[in-house]
């Protein structure tokens, strides 16, 4: 991408605006996004610049309209947080992809990993704020832009069919990690049950630490970003998430497998800060599933991982060779620590 490409699209939603920079943001493992820097009116502002990847977000315009209606109710609420969303409800399609703009949210930090245990209550925080203002939206508004994201039975058989096809080379290097997942097919099997009784709400579904940003002064939550996923879900799909990521203070893409494991005290403080919202709206049933749904959807994420490396990585980016094993060997050992049964027993 270089200045003429960047200044053709920003032109379409900006017309005034000149380029005056433009660099890549390696942010997020789908998705090519850059940060252009731009003048209009004498004045200098920032904008996220992104491609998407219609291969994976094949129903992006469904999933637009999504963020548009979500965005409309969110506006009139008071939700006291930043919500960006696509400059003129657009996208383009030029250079043989489809881009949008979103506004940079300017006195902002990003985490990759829980730094700080604060971080985790903040962003909890701000999620059951999120919950609590769309309690009432309109679900027949949403389409489903990615079927079947956290169904677990179609996660397993994806999974089962990449072993079937798969190199033996790469079968050969994670046999005993396959076996492994294939005991636990029951903790999938009450995660969907789960999910067809539990009532649906709004949803992210991709909660992770980098999708909240912080004030840079205060470290206070600020902003929830990256819409794609937003679609009619259960909680289990939200929290399941913050525990999977938040909770893993060495991060999802971390090497040293022996040192990973959840901590306990981020687990409180997710729960703890969603509640302190969203409480008055969950049913006792979603309440206590909390922490359970952080352990089927680390489990579900360590069978998206392995999948991907059994199908020769075509759907995570990979940065070396055996990435996406890495990624589900961590996410595997996250999960152990996650069953471990002391995890059960929390006050909130
Ligand atoms: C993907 O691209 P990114 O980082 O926003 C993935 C999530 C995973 C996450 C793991 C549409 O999100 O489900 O949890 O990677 N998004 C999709 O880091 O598959
Ligand atoms: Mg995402």
């Amino acid at each position: 991408m270089d200045l003429n490409q960047s200044q053709k699209i920003i032109s379409f939603f900006l017309p005034k605006a000149k380029v005056k920079q433009i660099q890549i943001h390696n942010q997020g493992l789908i998705n090519q996004t850059f940060i252009v820097l731009i003048e209009r009116n004498k004045i200098l502002e920032r904008y996220i610049l992104q491609s998407i990847n219609k291969t994976i977000f094949n129903n992006h315009e469904l999933n637009l309209l999504n963020i548009i209606e979500v965005k409309k109710v969110i506006s009139e609420s008071s939700f006291p947080y930043e919500l960006p969303t696509p400059v003129e409800s657009k996208y383009l399609n030029i250079f043989n992809q489809t881009w949008r703009i979103i506004p940079f949210v300017e006195k902002s930090i990003c985490f990759e990993n829980v730094t700080n245990i604060k971080l985790a209550f903040e962003a909890a925080v701000c999620l059951g704020s999120f919950y609590n203002v769309l309690h009432d939206f309109d679900l027949n508004k949403l389409h489903e832009s990615i079927p079947g994201f956290h169904n677990g039975s179609k996660r397993l058989e994806e999974f089962e069919q990449a072993i079937y096809l798969s190199e033996k080379i790469r079968k050969n290097r994670c046999l005993t990690l396959i076996e492994s997942i294939k005991k636990e097919k029951d903790v999938i099997k009450k995660f969907d049950n789960l999910n067809t009784i539990l009532p649906k709400r709004v949803c992210h579904f991709d909660t992770k630490i980098s999708n909240f940003l912080f004030d840079i002064n205060t470290n206070k939550a600020k902003a929830i970003i990256d819409l794609d996923t937003l679609m009619p879900g259960t909680v289990l799909s939200d929290i399941g998430d913050m525990i999977r990521n938040f909770s893993n203070l060495n991060g999802e893409e971390s090497t040293d497998f022996e040192n990973i494991r959840a901590e306990p005290k981020v687990i409180r403080l997710i729960i703890s800060g969603f509640l302190k919202h969203a409480s008055k709206r969950l049913t006792k049933m979603e309440q206590d599933n909390l922490v359970f749904a952080g352990q089927a959807i680390t489990l579900i994420q360590c069978i998206r991982f392995l999948t991907d490396f059994l199908n020769n990585d075509i759907y995570f980016k990979t940065f070396y060779e055996n990435h996406n094993m890495n990624r589900a060997e961590n996410q595997w050992r996250l999960y152990t620590s996650l069953k471990d049964s002391t995890y059960e027993n929390y006050s909130y």
